[in-house]
């Protein structure tokens, strides 16, 4: 063997070593991404929609979770508190929600027509309202006031006139008008 060979073969050694090190590293990478994707997938606070829920938006108004009556904040047994609201050119119904600070909300929207966007300013509550499809948004605040609720997709001319507003209470006051029952807003106050 020859001085050129065996030089020859020892460089194709440590070729081989890199090369097998970075593909382990390659590989090692791919399944810690794939692991945090399905974690990401299977976790559902973590994905925007990870559910699919569809609604008849022709029907939306006659029956059903979305009728006018059954619009609007209700304080669940658990101490949790359900949101339910439209948008439809060009508004929110209610036009102002009202929920009490410190508590899990479950905000779920859908759109009457075309579709919208609830976009809460100051906090990173943002989701898409689609014709025939439920948004359904968890949320919480810490500090009582008012907040912005503008339509966030553009929704025809009279878009930038789309604007509904938030109004956080106090737990204990938010409680006090849930006791006669029935859907709370603060449309008009
Ligand atoms: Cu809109």
């Amino acid at each position: 063997m020859s001085a050129q060979d065996t030089h020859g073969s020892a460089s194709a050694e440590v070729a081989a070593r890199v090369e097998r090190r970075w593909a382990t590293i390659a590989v090692i990478i791919i399944v810690v991404m794939a692991g945090l994707a399905a974690f990401a997938g299977i976790h559902r606070a973590t994905m925007p929609q990870p559910r699919v829920e569809t609604i008849d938006p022709s029907r939306i108004h006659l029956s059903g979770e979305f009728v006018e009556s059954n619009l609007g904040s209700v304080l669940e047994a658990s101490g949790a508190v359900t949101v339910r609201a439209i948008g439809q050119q060009y508004s929110f119904t209610p036009a102002c929600i009202l929920v009490p600070a410190d508590t899990p909300i479950t905000l779920r929207a859908t759109s009457a027509d075309v579709v919208h966007g609830i976009l809460i300013q100051g906090t990173n509550v943002n989701t898409m309202l689609v014709p025939g499809y439920i948004s359904e948004q968890l949320m919480r605040f810490t500090r009582t006031g008012d907040y912005l609720m503008p339509c966030q997709e553009f929704c025809s001319f009279g878009h930038e006139g789309m604007w509904g507003k938030v109004k956080v209470i106090d737990k204990t006051e938010f409680a006090n008008r849930a006791k006669g029952g029935g859907r709370l807003s603060c449309v008009g106050q």
